[in-house]
């Protein structure tokens, strides 16, 4: 099979990277390359998440890689973006993976944590030593987090917090749970500790998408921490929709490298595959569909790469990333569904990666805010009239 991580670089957009952003993106590529392509259809297969990686991801800087200080990489936004996309050329599992140590655990203590709780956790997370998750999503609460009924009640000095959080990557996995719940002044967030009484997880299984990946439900009963616990600075929504910018920047990018590895493939098959005598390449409506990827992803590297510009320049706002996640995920979806289409009957086994892609990519369509969800959010910005109201 051909090279299905190559480059696609229609506009010689490598020319406006740096050495460094190139050198990110080139050695999560051969890591990628070596180390996570030839299991990955396994692991898939048997829905268990390559924990080997881990040590090596770490290794590699990429947990926490665009945060400063507190042994993290400090890489520039452009690197990490493409540091998600290589990621993603192999799985959207391995990319949330990554997404929800770095974007949403680590970066909602970083963000939001007082000094001791950044000293205390983010080195250790930047090496992989410990793991974290992301408690946002409930069993009624998903598009609307505003709505959550987790609720954490002062008792004494610490806290008593009590609910459930569904649809949480790493949750079993996780050493510490980034908790969102209601308190009397607002919403606010925790840390939450494995093994601390009234704390369970379990795994969802039964899932055609993301297999690769652990999604888990959290159970809070009567879950007593201590003031250390509270992230001091989270006041209100905003502190957990801050954390979702992050990720949905990293997924923006991340959709582009599954597309491409779907593209990659389905060029190489129609080059090889003849029906009525030809190369299924040389027929126009394939040939169109082509034209069609090639388009959208050159499309969304543009949009991402000027995204991570503006983000490096603190000139980023919500709505420019939910107008690339919204649509770089939602072109990768259709694009995998093309790719899918142009394999045939090969487009359903696992010889060749895209249907693992085109399950994966529902799943990145759905969270993070889904594709609809992120519409709202645009019509808003460019009317005024909030659809959410
Ligand atoms: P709204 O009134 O819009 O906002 C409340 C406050 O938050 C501020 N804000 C943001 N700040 C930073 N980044 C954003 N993206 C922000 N969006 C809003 C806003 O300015 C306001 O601040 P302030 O100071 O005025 O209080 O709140 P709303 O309740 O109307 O919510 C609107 C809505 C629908 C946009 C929001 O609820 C939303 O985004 N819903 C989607 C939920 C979602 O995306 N969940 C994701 C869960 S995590 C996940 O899926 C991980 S997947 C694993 C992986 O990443 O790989
Ligand atoms: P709903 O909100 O019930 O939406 C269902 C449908 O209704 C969607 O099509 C939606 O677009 C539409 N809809 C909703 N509101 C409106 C509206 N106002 N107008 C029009 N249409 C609307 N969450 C976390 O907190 N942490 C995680 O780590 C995490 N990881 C995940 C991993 C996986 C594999 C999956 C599948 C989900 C994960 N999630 C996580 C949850 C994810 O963020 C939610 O599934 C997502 O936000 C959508 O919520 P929901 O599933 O409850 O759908």
């Amino acid at each position: 099979m051909a090279d299905l991580l190559k480059d696609l670089d229609f506009f010689n957009l490598d020319e406006l990277l740096s050495q460094e952003e190139r050198m990110a993106r080139d050695t999560v590529k051969q890591f990628v390359e070596r180390e996570v392509i030839p299991d990955i259809e396994r692991h898939f297969a048997n829905e268990t998440f390559p924990s080997a990686l881990i040590p090596r991801m770490a290794e590699l800087g990429i947990f926490g890689a665009n945060l400063h200080g507190y042994g993290c990489a400090g890489m520039n936004n452009v690197a990490y973006g493409l540091i998600m996309q290589e990621l993603e050329a192999a799985d959207s599992g391995l990319r949330s993976f990554a997404s929800v140590q770095s974007a949403l655990a680590m970066y909602a203590i970083y963000a939001w944590g007082s000094e001791a709780q950044k000293n205390r956790y983010l080195p250790e997370m930047a090496k992989g030593r410990i793991l974290g998750c992301f408690g946002l999503t409930e069993p009624d609460h998903g598009s609307d987090p505003g709505g959550m009924e987790t609720r954490a009640r002062r008792d004494g000095k610490g806290w008593i917090i009590n609910g459930t959080k569904r649809w949480i990557t790493n949750g079993t996995i996780a050493d510490i749970a980034v908790v969102w719940a209601r308190v009397d002044e607002g919403i606010t967030g925790f840390i939450v500790e494995k093994g601390t009484s009234g704390f369970s997880t379990h795994d969802i299984h039964g899932k055609f998408s993301m297999r690769a990946s652990v999604t888990s439900e959290l159970i809070l009963e009567d879950v007593r921490v201590g003031p250390e616990a509270h992230l001091p600075e989270a006041r209100g929504l905003k502190a957990p929709l801050s954390c979702l910018t992050q990720a949905r920047y990293g997924i923006a990018w991340g959709a582009l490298g599954a597309a491409r590895t779907c593209y990659n493939c389905a060029l190489d098959y129609v080059k090889s595959r003849k029906q009525f005598s030809r190369p299924l390449a040389g027929y126009q409506l394939v040939q169109s569909k082509l034209v069609r990827m090639l388009t959208e992803i050159t499309k969304g590297q543009l949009v991402c790469l000027q995204l991570g510009r503006l983000k490096d320049a603190n000139r980023m706002r919500p709505e420019h990333v939910s107008f690339a996640k919204r649509n770089n995920v939602n072109e990768a979806l259709g694009i995998a569904r093309m790719a899918r289409d142009m394999l045939g009957a090969n487009g359903i086994v696992n010889e060749y990666p895209v249907i693992r892609h085109m399950l994966n990519l529902e799943t990145v369509n759905t969270y993070e805010g889904t594709y609809d969800v992120q519409t709202l959010i645009l019509g808003r910005d460019i009317t005024g009239e909030n659809a959410f109201d």
